[in-house]
């Protein structure tokens, strides 16, 4: 059990939970964006509150960015001040949802020349890496039709795979392109990147750069998460995780709100695989939206329920488990597991963070802080950059 412990510490230690920028900004639905005060009014703002979900939790280290919500003039100068944070610049997230031109579609749309407006913003996002520093490319796409008989699902899947091939050919060494499925929303009869089978065969075509983003949100209710997890790392395909929580749909709650033993579950199926560690190639991800919450505390306690999945996950008797599997002990094999979903690993956690030099509760520590009254006060009368701006 010590032994456990410790490695349970190591990994946890090391662990990276990346931020997405568009959870500091104004978000809401379709019926309400609600302002917070304080919120940031630029990209290096943003960064600037990203930073502060480092400092207390230790394990947000880098910051993904939407381009072109957080376009900027001088990218370098913005990973450089993510670097004087102690952050750096992590996943950068194409858009091709947002312009009057993508109505039908972008990389699947009938008009080649949508497809190559489209083409030339995957094309920049990979400028904006290399000149960030930033080593993945995150593409979903609100592609899809609404009515059977509108577009060839087919011939929309030809033109996908040829911008597809276009953009992985520009990829440099160290870059990799990861594709994210969604089973509908915006487009509710076809959708072109529906689910995993589909992003699997496209990132197979493609080459050994390309891998699979799963997004906890993104799948029929009822669907076995963890099996998508088991397979596509069999497969050397999964690339990274969008984290968050859906009671319904695409919700971009708090991961691990809505089902905590659903990210304990997946969780236990990388860490059973060693894979949870920053140099497991597996971008562990955040793509949330704080619509009624305060955005760094709902960040912190984000990170904090990732960091609680994981270390359950760490403590699984991994020799019991193995015993009882191998002799068919159906009951054993699930008490071991549920033994480590049911520890209270918050101690574990506060622990760690001592030694680590941070604050055994971040939430508290943020509040003490002062920083939010500061933003309030500082940011007062400026434009937001809410979510879509
Ligand atoms: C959309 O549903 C996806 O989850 C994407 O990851 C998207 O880029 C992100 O949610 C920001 O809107
Ligand atoms: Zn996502
Ligand atoms: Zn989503």
């Amino acid at each position: 059990m010590n032994d456990r412990v410790t490695h349970a510490k190591q990994v946890l230690a090391s662990q990276n939970i990346e931020l997405p920028s568009w959870a500091f900004g104004n978000s809401g639905t379709r019926f309400k964006v609600f302002a917070q005060q304080g919120v940031p009014r630029d990209p290096f703002e943003k960064i600037a509150d990203a930073a502060q979900v480092n400092a207390y939790t230790g394990a947000a280290g880098s910051v993904a960015l939407h381009i072109p919500w957080d376009k900027v003039e001088d990218y370098a100068a913005l990973a450089a001040h993510a670097e004087a944070l102690g952050v750096r610049i992590g996943t950068i997230n194409s858009n091709t949802f947002q312009d009057d031109d993508y109505m039908l579609g972008s990389v699947c749309h009938p008009d080649p020349a949508v497809r190559r407006k489209a083409t030339a913003h995957l094309l920049e996002c990979v400028d904006i890496m290399d000149a960030t520093g930033s080593t993945d490319l995150k593409l979903w796409f609100a592609d899809g039709t609404n009515y059977p008989g509108q577009d060839s699902i087919a011939d929309r899947q030809d033109r996908l795979a040829e911008v597809l091939a276009t953009v992985y050919d520009r990829l440099g060494d160290g870059q990799r392109l990861l594709l994210e499925y969604k089973l509908f929303e915006p487009s509710f009869y076809t959708t072109d990147v529906p689910d995993w089978g589909t992003a699997y065969a496209h990132c197979l075509k493609l080459g050994p750069k390309a891998q699979v983003v799963i997004d906890t949100g993104h799948h029929a209710p009822g669907t076995n998460i963890e099996f998508i997890v088991a397979i596509l790392l069999r497969e050397g395909k999964l690339g990274g995780f969008d984290f968050n929580s859906r009671f319904y749909a695409d919700d971009d709650l708090m991961v691990g709100s809505a089902d905590p033993f659903q990210l304990f579950r997946i969780m236990h199926e990388l860490a059973s695989q060693d894979v949870v560690g920053p140099d497991s190639g597996i971008a562990y991800m955040l793509d949330q939206c704080h619509n009624i919450e305060a955005k760094i505390p709902g960040q912190i306690r984000s990170v904090m329920n990732v960091q609680e999945a994981t270390a359950k996950a760490l403590l699984v008797d991994t020799e019991a488990l193995s015993a009882a599997q191998a002799s068919g002990d159906v009951l054993e094999a699930n008490a071991v597991l549920m033994d480590a979903y049911n520890t209270d690993v918050r101690p574990l956690l506060a622990e760690l963070r001592g030694e680590l030099g941070l604050a055994a509760d971040p939430m508290r520590a943020y509040a003490a802080s002062g920083y939010a009254e500061a933003i309030r006060e500082d940011r007062l009368g400026g434009q937001a950059a809410g979510w879509g701006a």
